[in-house]
């Protein structure tokens, strides 16, 4: 059956090595649709909580549930079907760009392809490239910048149309103008799906529905941008130092 996209955290726990809980209880829900936005100091456990879902690793306590469904009870297949993960790192293989938007879905047309890659605005640079969609990129994403990289991904996860959406967004600073292409991507691309981001840019967290802040393991706070900065607790320290 199409999943509607509810995530739900019961009681989760976990650690990587023994005696060291890097998520410690953690409750949370998630409405179909929703754009949460995750924030905390280095080493919170944001990343390891997107890591669950996808998971990479089952949690030792609690479960997590999709649309009511333990996601132990469902294969990794499906799981990673209805998820489009998109991590720090962009993956860019060696293959045209094209290839490269069209890897979740390979029978995608060429209308398709440059449709996914106008909406998250990667079209016109991809025009600019001496060979266009036809234009050979490697690994290493030579040729790429890290902005262009991650506008690649974006119309890769727009093409594949998941209903759950896995961003941890990019740290590295990219030029405004580049900045603002990507903002306006990440808008288009949570529209009508359940997004979680590990935010890193202001302007992601505001456009958020709700903040998560994870400190040690736990969501500390959580509610949107203005209601955070008026608790003056963590988020407030996080964003005004
Ligand atoms: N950790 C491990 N092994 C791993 C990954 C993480 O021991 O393979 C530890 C490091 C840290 C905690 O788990 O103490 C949480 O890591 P996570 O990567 O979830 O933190 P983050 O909130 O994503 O940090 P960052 O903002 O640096 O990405
Ligand atoms: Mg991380």
């Amino acid at each position: 059956p199409p999943i509607k996209g509810e995530i739900r955290f019961e009681n989760v726990s976990f650690s990587y090595e023994e005696e060291k809980p890097v998520l410690k209880d953690v409750t949370f829900t998630i409405k179909p649709g929703e754009t949460i936005a995750l924030v905390g100091e280095t080493g919170a456990g944001k990343t390891t909580i997107i890591s669950l879902l996808a998971r990479f690793y089952d949690p030792q306590r609690g479960r997590i549930l999709i649309d009511g469904h333990d996601i132990r009870n469902v294969t990794l297949k499906s799981l990673r079907k209805q998820m489009g993960i998109m991590l720090q790192d962009t993956f860019i293989f060696s293959g045209t760009v094209a290839d490269n938007i069209r890897y979740a879905k390979p029978d995608a047309t060429m209308d398709e392809v440059i449709k996914a890659a106008k909406t998250v605005n990667a079209h016109e640079f991809i025009m600019k490239m001496e060979n266009g969609y036809d234009t050979e990129v490697n690994e290493r994403g030579s040729r790429l910048s890290i902005g262009q990289r991650q506008l690649i991904a974006f119309a890769r996860a727009l093409l594949a149309d998941p209903k759950i959406l896995i961003l941890d967004e990019a740290t590295s600073a990219v030029d405004t103008q580049t900045e603002v292409l990507i903002q306006e991507a990440i808008e288009k691309l949570t529209k009508g799906r359940t997004s979680i981001i590990i935010a890193h840019r202001l302007s992601t967290i505001r456009n958020a529905d709700r903040i998560f802040v994870i400190h040690n393991g736990q969501i500390v706070e959580e509610g949107n941008h203005q209601q955070l900065l008026e608790k003056r607790g963590f988020y407030y320290n996080l964003y005004t130092s």
